[in-house]
């Protein structure tokens, strides 16, 4: 009795690690592959403050308006990149129980001449970009989007228009 044991250990050891490599491949073609954000960012409180950095998608022709100031919480300064392409990103570092953004146009939000498409997006944790808003032309000075809160280590704002494009800032919370 001890000796079949022993002899079909190997099978056995065998065939778990057979299982194991199926469920890998078989669980690893369900799997999306992470399109933003940090490998492994960690989970943050709300109470914990987040120091963002702002970078722009765009080649960025206007250099003393840059990404920088979409998230220097002033809302008299702003970015533009000096064409009709808009893009910005804003990266948290690690995730953070979000709720609001906001985009503060000002003027460039009034005027249709400016932005006639405009889309927010953020990166969940598992690293996939997820629509928190969109639109035409905002007829707005201020974009305000609401939602349940959900964990970003990152957020994309994304504008184009007929004329260059200017976002004083960046909001969240
Ligand atoms: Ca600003």
């Amino acid at each position: 009795m001890k000796k079949t044991i022993v002899k079909f250990t190997p099978l056995i050891s065998l065939l778990i690690l057979l299982v194991f490599v199926l469920y890998k491949i078989i669980f690893s073609s369900f799997e999306y592959p992470r399109q933003c954000g940090a490998v492994n960012p960690n989970k943050m409180s709300s109470r914990v403050p987040i120091y963002p950095y702002a970078t722009s998608l765009t080649p960025d022709n206007a250099k003393s308006r840059s990404a920088e100031y979409i998230v220097d919480k002033n809302l008299a300064t702003f970015a533009y990149p000096n064409q009709t392409k808009m893009g910005y990103l804003v990266d948290l570092i690690n995730l953070y129980p979000i709720r609001m953004v906001e985009a503060v146009w000002k003027d460039y939000g009034i005027q249709d001449i400016y932005i006639t498409q405009w889309v927010i997006d953020g990166c969940n944790e598992h690293g996939q970009w997820v629509i928190l808003g969109q639109g035409g032309f905002p007829n707005s000075q201020i974009t305000t989007l609401k939602f349940d809160p959900i964990l970003l280590s990152q957020i994309r704002v994304r504008a184009t228009g007929p004329n260059n494009a200017v976002l004083y800032e960046l909001q969240f919370e």
